[in-house]
């Protein structure tokens, strides 16, 4: 299988999160990037190509005009207001503002962020776009006859809205993939997100359409992240009614309850009969996530990524979460190798 991968996500290194009341080293980090590279090395997964460049219309396929033109500009408005820490939001409009009565930084940040777990720092829009080219260039892999191919993207990308940023992510990698394949051609693409938390901007992205299937394997929003998405009763609206679906799994949960929910998922998949598979492969389900409460264990990764396989579907994996940097790379590679069946 091949890899995409860039070295820019380096340039979005933020020094803090908002974590607990207290301002951390944030989990979603460089170092995670480099270890599952240095993994995918070392296990001979197979070529790692660097991106292409593709043009920014394929992101305004997804996300607002002015959303995109925030983030581009965020940082150094942030600056010129002469903060001296990183842009965190604060404040959110209690309705849908619609039109901007405040052009101030702090207005608009407030306005495109989902939570305040995510700054803004120097470097992020670039890194950003380059996991969006990264993402886009394993689409093209596969839309060119690879049966499969890992855009090793970070930052991640599936909370990421429309309009909204958040729980790490700025731009929807796996919503930009599902609608590339559609543009060339493709009549159906499902995305199966295996991160540990529910893909809300996936899910609302294509909430009121037919033609993605987004289904979701998390942890039970009533006790994480993002809390107020990812119950099992949300299931598409209008043309989309049926076409979403989410497996909220609680506390605690071992690899054979969440791979009977993957089980059930797999089925689904089956009969939408899609062109083409995107896994949004967040591999923070491991037992020793920081951040997460599921049990699964190295092995498990492996015995997953076969079953993946089963769909027999041209698949683009896009790396989310997980942030047990030690074990992230073994973990995700596992997948991929069980993907490949060894
Ligand atoms: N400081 C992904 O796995 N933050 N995002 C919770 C609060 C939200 C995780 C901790 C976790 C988002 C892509
Ligand atoms: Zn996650």
């Amino acid at each position: 299988m091949h890899t995409v991968y860039s070295a820019e996500h380096r340039l979005r290194d933020p020094r803090t999160e908002l974590h607990g009341g207290e301002l951390v080293a944030p989990f979603e980090c460089p170092a995670r990037a480099e270890m599952v590279l240095e993994h995918v090395k070392q296990c001979a997964l197979g070529p790692v190509l660097s991106p292409q460049t593709h043009s920014l219309d394929q992101i305004l396929r997804i996300h607002d005009q002015r959303y995109i033109q925030f983030l581009q500009t965020c940082w150094n408005d942030w600056q010129a207001a002469g903060y001296a820490g990183e842009a965190i939001p604060y404040i959110w409009p209690l309705q849908d503002a619609g039109e901007f009565r405040s052009e101030d930084i702090q207005a608009r940040l407030g306005y495109f962020a989902l939570a305040s777990d995510t700054a803004v720092s120097d470097g992020t829009w670039q890194a950003a776009l380059a996991s969006a080219q990264v993402a886009l260039t394993a689409q093209n892999l596969v839309a060119s006859g690879q049966e499969s191919a890992f855009a090793l993207c970070r930052p991640p990308g599936h909370h990421a809205t429309t309009d909204r940023f958040g729980g790490y992510c700025f731009v929807n990698n796996a919503a930009i993939v599902a609608q590339a394949f559609l543009d060339q051609g493709a009549s159906r693409v499902a995305i199966l997100d295996v991160d540990f938390h529910h893909g809300n901007g996936t899910q609302s992205i294509f909430y009121g359409r037919s033609d993605v299937m987004v289904l979701s394997l998390h942890g039970d929003p009533r006790v994480a992240f993002p809390y107020f998405t990812g119950y099992a009763d949300e299931t598409g609206s209008g043309d989309g009614e049926g076409f979403t679906a989410n497996y909220p799994l609680p506390r605690n949960t071992e690899f054979d309850q969440w791979d009977d929910a993957l089980t059930t998922a797999l089925r689904r998949i089956a009969a939408y009969a899609p062109d083409a598979l995107v896994i949004s492969l967040g591999v923070d389900t491991f037992i020793n996530d920081p951040i997460s409460f599921f049990r699964l264990q190295s092995e498990h990764f492996t015995r997953y990524g076969a079953r993946l396989a089963t769909a027999k579907l041209p698949t683009v994996f896009l790396m989310e979460g997980g942030y047990a940097t030690e074990e992230l790379g073994l973990n995700t590679t596992n997948v991929l190798r069980g993907f490949e069946g060894g």
